[in-house]
């Protein structure tokens, strides 16, 4: 099959705090994906900073850091074809403020640094972020309804 990929998502301690799990996972399900990989944890500071390495110079970073290790994070992994863009749709822009009604942070948020959900960003990201948050891999099963979600 074309283009599968496997991609990081995670629901934020405000997702999490505001009983916003189960809906999250609907809409993945629903969508088509397949679900590989499922924690709950508190994020450590060392994990947290791993994860957003790449923003550790902009002004938001320690209070971005501070936010991710408030409580707990759902951490996920989600498969399926073109899955790191199809999240990203599912997810919306950063800002839940100028999100469209329909995307998870359009309907559930109005802050742009509370923003409900994390989604990787491309294909050597998602890899990364897979190998921190599932150092032991993620789960390797088919499942029956392929053949209904895709051609
Ligand atoms: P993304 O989550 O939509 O990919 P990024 O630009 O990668 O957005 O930023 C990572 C996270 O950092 C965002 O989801 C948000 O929680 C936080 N963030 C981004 N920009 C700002 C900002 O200007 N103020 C506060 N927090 C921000
Ligand atoms: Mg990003």
């Amino acid at each position: 099959m074309v283009s599968m990929q496997t991609t990081y998502i995670m629901i934020k301690p405000d997702g999490v705090q505001r009983g916003l799990v189960g809906e999250i996972i609907t809409r993945f399900e629903n969508k088509g994906l397949r679900l590989v990989g499922l924690r709950q944890l508190i994020p450590s500071n060392k994990i947290a900073e791993a994860h957003y390495a790449v923003h550790k110079d902009r002004p938001f970073y320690s209070g971005l850091i501070d936010f991710i290790t408030s409580g707990p994070v759902v951490a996920m992994a989600w498969t399926g074809v073109e899955a790191i863009k199809v999240a990203r749709n599912i997810i919306g822009p950063t800002n839940g403020r100028e999100a469209a009604p329909g995307t998870i942070r359009g309907d559930f948020a109005m802050d742009i640094g509370h923003n409900i959900i994390h989604g990787s960003d491309g294909e050597e990201t998602a890899k990364f972020e897979l190998d921190l948050w599932f150092p032991d891999g993620v789960a390797e099963w088919q499942r029956d309804a392929e053949s209904h979600i895709y051609e």
